[in-house]
């Protein structure tokens, strides 16, 4: 069996499967695993976060809630390889009625709105179309808020809501030309199989038809080689490359094709940023010019040393880590030890496309015994390298400042 029918019978065996993570999810095993919390406290900050194995295909993850998950990936697994395991990988949600169990062989896609014709897509249906198949960062719009300063309400991720996957499916234009768009079409919606509990708009994101169309925005089924574990949107998500991941929508099961604007909550009103650059207001301003979070800007991260560690004295110190380009490729990773006054040119690892994670490694020379800060700039394609001062805004959106790690060597 090739791996295109492997992919199949995996997805059709899914129900079975589920009935065990579905039980640990609405159960008691991840509030005594996680010491019964429901969020950390304000103050928690980063230090002592509850570490949880117990959600359904989840290995070790800091828990910032439980219903709906709210999942960290701690930063070390990104020391070891470029590609974040599936079951490490982070989950968010916003509304608590997530899919626990889907009936794969039930399941449809619809494709409806402005179209000439309105598509019910089955599963092997979709699994039968061409593919396309890229590696790509998915990264919360709030990642690393709690390192805001002053402090912004949000969920408090560290660095860990990020991941970088090889994803696998269907271009989405090539869905949309099986539908058949309407001229007139300005936006294609997307919605999910998770629904709010109360009266308020269900999480929808839109993208315009351009780019809807590009070719590259996909309907993917498959996430490093396998299917998407239930909690990253099995059976199907969206993958808009190059983009922050609010507009991923996963167990994506209807595309909408709109012919007037998206006044949805989630276009209109949620994830807004100011149209400043780096997204940055001085701390406190909430009246500003906005726009919807769309391209990521370039970051990098230092894996291999922990800041406030304490290690044997060395004449140098290889010093690794991960980069992002946003939605360009990386031209380069500079190290300072100096606080930005001089920078080290660092070594790539292999290229995995554009809007993959990159590898970078430098030798440094440590000048003295006691406390060293060491700094990683990206640099992307476009010639945009991450700033040294880091930006604010009351949504704690767009963090993308060099990043500073601090050891002391004796
Ligand atoms: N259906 C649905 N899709 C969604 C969301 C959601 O709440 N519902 N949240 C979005 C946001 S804000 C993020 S950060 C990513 C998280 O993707 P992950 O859980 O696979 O890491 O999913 C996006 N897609
Ligand atoms: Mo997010």
């Amino acid at each position: 069996m090739d791996r295109f029918d492997a992919t199949l019978a995996n997805l059709l065996a899914r129900r079975r499967l589920l009935a065990s993570g579905a039980a640990a999810l609405a159960g008691g095993a991840i509030a005594r695993a996680a010491g019964g919390f429901s969020r950390p406290a304000p103050d928690a900050g980063l230090v002592g976060r509850p570490v949880s194995g117990s959600f359904p295909q989840k290995g070790a993850m800091i828990v910032q809630r439980n219903r709906p998950p709210l999942l960290e990936t701690p930063m070390e697994v990104f020391n070891d390889n470029v590609f974040t395991p599936n079951d490490r990988f982070f989950v968010r949600w916003h509304w608590a009625d997530i899919p626990l169990e889907v009936d794969a062989a039930g399941f449809r896609l619809t494709i409806g709105g402005a179209v000439k014709r309105p598509l019910a897509l089955r599963l092997d249906e979709l699994l039968k179309m061409p593919r396309i198949s890229y590696a790509a960062v998915n990264q919360c719009s709030g990642n690393s808020r709690a390192l805001f300063d002053p402090r912004v309400p949000g969920a408090q991720w560290s660095h860990g809501a990020m991941g970088n996957a090889r994803w696998e499916g269907v271009a989405l234009s090539h869905l949309l030309e099986l539908a058949g768009i309407d001229p007139a079409a300005t936006r294609v919606r997307f919605g999910g199989l998770d629904k709010p509990l109360t009266a308020v708009d269900p999480f929808k994101k839109s993208l315009a038809v351009d780019h809807a169309m590009d070719g590259e925005v996909m309907v993917a089924f498959a996430m490093n080689g396998e299917q998407l574990p239930m909690l990253n949107g099995f059976p199907l998500r969206l993958i808009v490359p190059g983009w922050f991941s609010t507009y991923w929508v996963k167990s994506l099961d209807s595309i909408e094709v709109l012919n007037g604007p998206d006044d949805n909550y989630w276009m209109a009103k949620a994830y807004q940023v100011p149209t400043t650059p780096h997204a940055n207001v001085v701390p406190g301003t909430k009246e500003f010019p906005k726009a919807p979070i769309s391209i990521m800007p370039p970051r990098s991260w230092i894996t291999n040393l922990k800041d406030g560690a304490t290690l044997p004295y060395r004449p140098r110190i290889g010093v690794n880590g991960i980069a992002l380009g946003g939605d360009q490729g990386i031209r380069s990773v500079d190290i300072s030890i100096d606080g930005g006054k001089s920078w080290i040119a660092s070594r790539l690892g292999p290229d995995e496309g554009r809007y993959s994670f990159r590898r970078f490694s430098a030798v440094i020379p440590v000048l003295a015994h006691g406390t060293m800060t060491i700094m990683s700039r990206c640099t992307n394609e476009k010639g945009e390298a991450q700033p040294m001062a880091p930006n604010w805004n009351p949504g704690g959106y767009m963090r993308n400042c060099v990043e500073a790690c601090t050891v002391r060597l004796v």
